[in-house]
């Protein structure tokens, strides 16, 4: 290991990378290899790969009852997910979401022809403030989509007033939200469906990999419908469809991942422990806090880089990324500074302060299962030793 001692160790200066290998922030956990590989052989033996296969439902239900929720509709991915659960919700015209989020979540409504309307977020929280979705009500407006950003709830209770008080449809991207829970009860349970992502990148994944969960079950039949093209048996077509159908292979995947979930998420928490503990001494970065009374995934370890700092967010992710710790500025600049949202609405950001502000400040440092203590360490002395001899 490399020593870190003066800024002349730093690779920016010229010195060689600590790693070898990039550190990534989304590297895939995976369970038991071998219990994969007999889950293959079985779809091979019978010849069944799609389709509402066998193992499909035994993973929905599996999600279903992690969640405590009645239904689980799985899908090929999470972005097709949400799309299917817009359209099944009936939503038109224009849609609030926030703009600090993953650029799915917009590109979901605008890929139907609805126009996201970002709204500003909580700087605390990092989710969407209340009082900036009530000032972005028109007549136009159908309904909200909440984001759990980083598996922290979105203000349910807040957001369902305001849906119930305007008469509107709110649903969640709980992409981030596996597992998690708001106020002890599982996510998958608010508004009027959940979605949720298995993403390689995601810490519990199906090589790609979605879901609908939602306690409707005329909500739920509608999605299963549209997932297959909106086919009611053999030759009825009842819904505009798409083929949004979950593989058999990514099922299996899920299936043993699912198995090994509380040792990913054991390993997350401790990940975090430990960046929060070696980092709480350097002035001017913090992590972000989860709700210990709640269930947690620990999946993101945000750090934000506040203007205390002595260096900027910027050159922190510089530094970290010439030492092949491939940290990552989620979800900068912010949807509304993308394309076509920065086309559409030019002057967005006037109305998104916080958003900006965070935006420019956080950090997603790499944790999971493929990362170990002293790699935790080094990342966190490259951050000390840039903050604090700039
Ligand atoms: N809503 C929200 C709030 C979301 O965050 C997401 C997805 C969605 C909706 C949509 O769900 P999906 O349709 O994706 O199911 C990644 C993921 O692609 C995306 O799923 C995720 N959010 C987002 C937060 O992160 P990128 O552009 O950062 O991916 P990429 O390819 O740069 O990978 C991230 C890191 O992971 C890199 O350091 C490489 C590493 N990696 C990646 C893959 C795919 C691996 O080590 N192994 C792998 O197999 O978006």
């Amino acid at each position: 290991m490399k020593q870190l001692k003066t800024i002349y160790d730093l690779a920016i200066h010229g010195a060689s990378p600590a790693f070898d290998e990039p550190l990534h922030v989304g590297r895939p956990n995976i369970g038991s290899k071998k219990e994969f590989l007999k889950y293959a052989e079985e779809i091979f033996e019978r010849r069944w790969l799609s389709n509402n296969g066998p193992l499909l439902q035994e993973f929905e239900q599996k999600i279903a009852d992690y969640h405590s929720v009645k239904h689980c509709v799985a899908m090929c991915n999470g972005t097709v997910a949400l799309e299917i659960a817009i359209r099944a919700l009936g939503l038109t015209g224009e849609v609030i979401v926030p703009s600090y989020t993953f650029i799915a979540t917009a590109h979901a409504l605008s890929w139907q022809a609805i126009t996201p309307i970002f709204a500003d977020i909580d700087p605390i929280t990092h989710n969407l403030d209340p009082d900036a979705v009530r000032k972005m009500i028109t007549p136009r407006t159908s309904g909200i989509i909440g984001v759990h950003l980083w598996g922290r709830a979105a203000p349910v209770g807040a957001l369902q007033a305001l849906a119930d008080e305007y008469n509107l449809k709110l649903m969640f991207d709980a992409a981030h939200a596996f597992g998690c829970s708001y106020q002890g009860k599982m996510i998958g349970n608010f508004g009027q469906c959940e979605v949720i992502s298995f993403h390689a990148t995601k810490f519990f994944n199906t090589f790609e990999g979605g879901a609908v969960l939602t306690n409707d079950d005329e909500l739920a039949e509608a999605m299963r419908l549209m997932r297959n093209f909106g086919f009611s048996g053999l030759d009825n077509v009842i819904y505009s469809g798409t083929n949004g159908k979950m593989i058999e292979v990514a099922a299996a995947m899920g299936l043993v991942n699912l198995a090994a979930i509380d040792t990913v998420i054991t390993t997350n928490r401790q990940n975090y422990e430990e960046y929060q503990d070696k980092l709480s001494d350097v002035y001017g970065v913090s992590l972000l806090e989860f709700d210990e009374s709640e269930q947690n995934n620990y999946q993101y370890v945000v750090m934000e880089v506040s203007q205390n700092c002595s260096v900027s967010r910027d050159q922190i992710v510089e530094a970290l990324h010439a030492e092949n710790i491939l940290a990552r500025k989620y979800f900068w600049p912010g949807c509304h500074n993308m394309t076509p949202y920065r086309e559409l609405f030019p002057h967005a950001g006037l109305l998104l302060p916080n958003t900006q502000k965070i935006a420019d400040r956080v950090v997603v440092l790499p944790t999971g299962t493929m990362i170990n203590k002293q790699d935790i360490n080094v990342v966190v002395d490259i951050i000390k030793l840039c903050s604090s001899n700039n």
